[in-house]
């Protein structure tokens, strides 16, 4: 959605040699492929007190840039030697210390630098300007930064190697606080959560690698959130890194109140944008607000496929003696990094949700089955609907899976049949679900205490739902290697509104993804060497529809279609243009995530689509002719895309004269 996010370099190449027992499990995590970390140990900062003493409208703090031992993935977890801010005479802090004061407050924040190297820090200036200068301060000296505060905003302030206008992800990548300028109303209650990451020097022969933190901690060790039913919650979410992130929230939609970046932010105002997926950009920042009106158990995560796989933990990099757990299932944690839990607690007095008794619901029987040698010698797998009294063949598979079709209001009963080798969870994304024990996260979706599991091998589980809102959404795999979902496991989801059936002669549906297993890893290998033309030399990277070589589409001349587009790649940037012979088409932007948008003006056809969002648009073809649907692959901050890209033929015909 959203021009100017970057979504290239992966860097992560899992290796794929090691295996181990599925139930094998770390009690103390083994941390021998790691330098022991010396410095004092940081303490994660969940950002909810600020530091400094404010008095007489001035906020003064005594910071140092100092050495830390970080652990990422909590008390128990491996260590890691970085930079960190202290309060002077505290102990450090990842992230660093929060500063929050009122507009209008002048701030003389001292740094003390205790590193063994200069360093620039950048962001303790007034946002009045365009642009962040840096300022050195050399090896033991200290400075004093003193301005006022004027511009109310979510802000960041950050120290590095001179020039880095967002944080790097080497040692320096914890090294950033958030800064906080409240407008004189006061502060609204809110929640900070600011995301760093850090990646594994270069070195010859060893995998690149990164992980990152949501306030300092890696999934299942980061915070878990606690909110009551019914109360609106406010997050200011500070991309500090160098990394976009596409953050999705289970269960809700949410409500974007603004967004920017370490300069600057931008109220959204009376049309705010309404979606479950938020691409934000390294260095970006956003402050949403949502109500959790259903308890339960429920997720915020970012949706790149690595950054919330158990690769973002330590102790499961590449070179640990537990990498390469790759296939297996592990069942204390499928996931690591960039993910946040939240329990709803019921509101005193709720009432329980309103059963429906499963005869009077609408009933699907959904397959996920597996066939072999579909991507070369590696196995394919897709989501199969029963379409008559008999299962389907165990080795029948769709790519993608085969759409579901939901009515507004309708209680559905869905039977999932897991055929795979391994258990299984399934997502409905988007969805605004009753009960948060059909979401899908294995282990963790319900209620504490009453959990779901992931389905078993050969076991099957029931889910129930009433969809409350029409629009465009999707089924996937939740947890677990990243090679299942981009082998098939997911498919579009429609819900229309009753009495108003899909039209296929108005409307199509593009799922858009990577080509399978073996695609997904020369992309990542393309990423990890920066060598491009693997890229070239593969051929499509991505598929449109469960192909590199969709088959053409016919479309009438002054006839207008719905086109929905549903993006669920593991981890691939994405770019889609609609063209013709005269350049690009034009096309108006209808709904987003599946909420419908207000009336938009019509656009240039072209789409940065994020990790797991939708987008509906309206697209009338003036003439008859070709026009070309190509998905292409992005690889860096300017948005280029490299490799070959995938296209869609449309033939569009004239309109039937009636003679
Ligand atoms: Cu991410």
């Amino acid at each position: 959605m959203t021009p100017g996010m970057w979504t290239g370099s992966i860097l992560a190449l899992p290796t794929l040699a090691l295996a181990v027992a599925p139930h094998a499990r770390a009690r103390a995590a083994d941390c021998g492929h790691l330098p022991r970390p010396v410095a004092t140990r940081a303490v994660p900062n969940d950002n909810r007190s600020a530091v400094g003493v404010l008095a007489n409208g001035v906020l003064t703090v005594r910071l140092v840039a100092r050495p830390a031992a970080w652990y990422p993935d909590g008390r128990d977890g491996c260590g890691l030697t970085v930079h960190a801010f202290a309060e002077e005479g505290q102990a450090p802090r990842i992230p660093g210390p929060l500063l929050r004061v009122p507009a209008g407050t002048e701030l003389r924040v001292t740094i003390r630098n205790a590193l063994d190297k200069p360093i620039w820090i950048r962001g303790l200036e007034d946002r009045s300007v365009d642009r962040l200068d840096s300022v050195a301060i050399a090896v033991s000296a200290s400075r004093e930064f003193r301005y006022q505060a004027t511009v109310p905003g979510t802000y960041f302030y950050w120290g590095g190697d001179g020039d880095a206008a967002v944080p790097r992800s080497n040692v320096d990548g914890q090294l950033v606080g958030a800064l906080i300028v409240d407008s004189s109303g006061g502060p609204a209650p809110d929640r900070i959560f600011t995301l760093t990451r850090w990646a594994r020097p270069a070195e010859p022969g060893l995998p690149l690698y990164e992980l990152n933190a949501i306030n300092g901690l890696s999934w299942p060790n980061t915070e878990r959130l606690e909110v009551v039913q019914g109360t609106p919650v406010r997050w200011r979410i500070i991309n500090a890194s160098n990394f976009v992130h596409y953050m999705h929230l289970h269960g809700f939609y949410f409500t974007i109140l603004s967004t920017g970046n370490a300069v600057r932010e931008h109220p959204r105002g009376a049309r705010p944008v309404v979606e479950v997926t938020e691409a934000v950009n390294d260095g970006g920042t956003f402050m949403l607000q949502w109500t959790p009106e259903r308890a339960g158990n429920w997720l915020f995560h970012c949706h790149l496929a690595i950054h919330m796989s158990t690769d973002q933990r330590l102790d499961r990099m590449p070179g640990a003696r537990l990498a390469g757990d790759r296939k297996g299932h592990d069942p204390t944690t499928p996931m690591g990094g960039l993910v946040l839990g939240i329990t709803v607690h019921a509101a005193p007095g709720a009432g329980a949700v309103t059963r429906v008794p499963a005869t009077a619901r609408r009933q699907l029987r959904l397959f996920a089955d597996v066939r072999e040698n579909v991507y070369g010698p590696e196995p394919g797998y897709g989501f199969v609907l029963q379409d008559d009294g008999r299962a389907p063949a165990r080795d029948s598979i769709r790519m993608p899976g085969a759409p579901i079709v939901l009515t507004r209001g309708e209680p559905v009963r869905i039977t999932v049949f897991n055929r795979l080798p391994y258990p299984l969870t399934v997502h409905w994304h988007g969805i605004e679900l009753e009960r948060s024990y059909f979401d899908g996260v294995a282990d963790f979706s319900g209620e504490p205490g009453h959990t779901a599991p992931a389905i078993a091998a050969d076991d099957s589980f029931v889910v129930e739902f009433t969809p409350p809102r029409a629009g465009t959404f999707i089924y996937h795999v939740h947890d677990g290697p990243q090679e299942h979902l981009v082998s098939g496991l997911y498919g579009p989801l429609l819900v229309v509104d009753p009495g108003s059936p899909p039209d296929p002669a108005r409307e199509h549906t593009f799922v858009l993804s990577e080509a399978g297993p073996a695609g997904l890893r020369v992309k990542l290998r393309a990423d990890v060497t920066g060598d491009l033309t693997a890229l070239e030399r593969f051929g499509p990277t991505l598929f449109i529809n469960g192909s590199a070589t969709p088959e053409p589409l016919e479309l009438v001349a002054g006839t207008t279609y719905r086109l929905r587009f549903v993006s669920i790649p593991a981890n691939a940037g994405l770019r889609i243009t609609l063209e013709g012979p005269d350049g690009p088409q034009q096309w108006r932007l209808i709904a987003k995530d599946g909420a419908d948008l207000p009336p938009q003006p019509l656009r240039r056809a072209r789409l940065f689509p994020g990790v797991g969002e939708t987008s509906d648009f309206e697209f009338t073809p003036a003439t008859s002719g070709e026009l070309w649907l190509e998905l292409a692959d992005v690889v860096n901050a300017a948005l280029e895309t490299a490799g070959t890209p995938t296209r869609l033929l449309i033939r569009v015909r004239d309109r039937p004269h009636p003679d």
